[in-house]
């Protein structure tokens, strides 16, 4: 159902959608309070070059997929919200780079949060649903979720630790290109941390693998690798437009239909091997 061509579909993914972090000459963020709580280095200082790339999903088809080996071999990995990895390194690896979460976690999760060690390897970043194509200021006096108060106590906690707030603006440029592309009325959601969480390595690497996005040959109606919790939403979407974002990682895929089968597998180009 995808009208542009995938080559075409990666330009506009490239040019249209921007990822950025939230810095302290932004907006209402350029205060000397907050100066001291975002990080001092961009994420691009902070991560470096990065060459091939893992992203995991949380899918309850990654258990028994014995994918941990070829996920660490990445140079960098990426995980989302609570999805752990003692107990499950077989399947999903034990390196985590970065882990997105989402700022319902952030705040409806707070004493979690603030408290298990999970969330102290790698770097953080934190996202929140905004208000379709919001300016920076009415997002900070409206945010879905006010996780602000908790990132701050995070920070003066854990100072060392890289912890970054996504710029909000993304989300909607990605949604755009999401509704351009489908047939059929896309509900206003902002996409998944998933698909947020693919654009960022893309930004950020020279390549990147995928891993149980695409569901595998394992699809199962369990949520997560980690929980016995049975929800097809979970992989098909209910409130994130995830059939579509989902739709659009294949189209732009280039890898092989087997991996897909085989390995839940997707690989897509980094943007800075993207030539428009
Ligand atoms: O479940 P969640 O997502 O943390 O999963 C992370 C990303 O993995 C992909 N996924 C997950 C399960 C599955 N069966 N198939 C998948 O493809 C999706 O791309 C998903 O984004 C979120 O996106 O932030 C979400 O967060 C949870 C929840 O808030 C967190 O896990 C924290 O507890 C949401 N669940 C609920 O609110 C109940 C979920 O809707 C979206």
């Amino acid at each position: 159902a995808a009208k542009l061509s995938p080559e075409k579909l990666l330009c506009q993914l490239r040019d249209r959608v921007n990822v950025t972090m939230i810095q302290g000459s932004d907006g209402p963020f350029d205060t000397s309070e907050w100066q001291e709580y975002l990080p001092g280095k961009s994420l691009n200082e902070t991560v470096g070059r990065l060459g091939r790339c893992a992203v995991v999903s949380s899918a309850g088809s990654l258990k028994s997929s014995h994918l941990g080996q070829e996920i660490d071999s990445h140079d960098a990995i990426l995980r989302f919200n609570g999805a752990p990895v003692k107990g499950f390194q077989e399947d999903v690896g034990q390196k985590t780079t970065i882990r997105l979460v989402n700022s319902q976690l952030v705040t409806v999760e707070e004493q979690q949060f603030l408290r298990e060690a999970l969330y102290n390897t790698g770097i953080l970043i934190v996202w929140d649903p905004a208000p379709y194509h919001a300016e920076i200021h009415e997002w900070y006096r409206k945010p879905d979720y006010n996780f602000f108060e908790s990132y701050k106590s995070y920070r003066s906690t854990h100072p060392e630790q890289p912890f970054y707030i996504l710029n909000p603006k993304m989300q909607w440029q990605l949604w755009d290109i999401l509704q351009e592309n489908s047939l059929e009325h896309i509900q206003p959601n902002p996409p998944s941390s998933g698909m947020l969480g693919i654009m960022i390595m893309m930004t950020l690497c020279d390549e990147v693998d995928v891993y149980e996005f695409l569901p595998s040959k394992r699809q199962t109606d369990i949520c997560h690798y980690y929980q016995k919790f049975h929800d097809r939403a979970c992989t098909m979407g209910a409130y994130h437009p995830l059939l579509f974002e989902k739709n659009l990682v294949k189209h732009i895929n280039q890898g092989t239909d087997e991996d897909i089968y085989t390995h839940g597998k997707v690989t897509l180009p980094g943007f800075r091997n993207v030539h428009c």
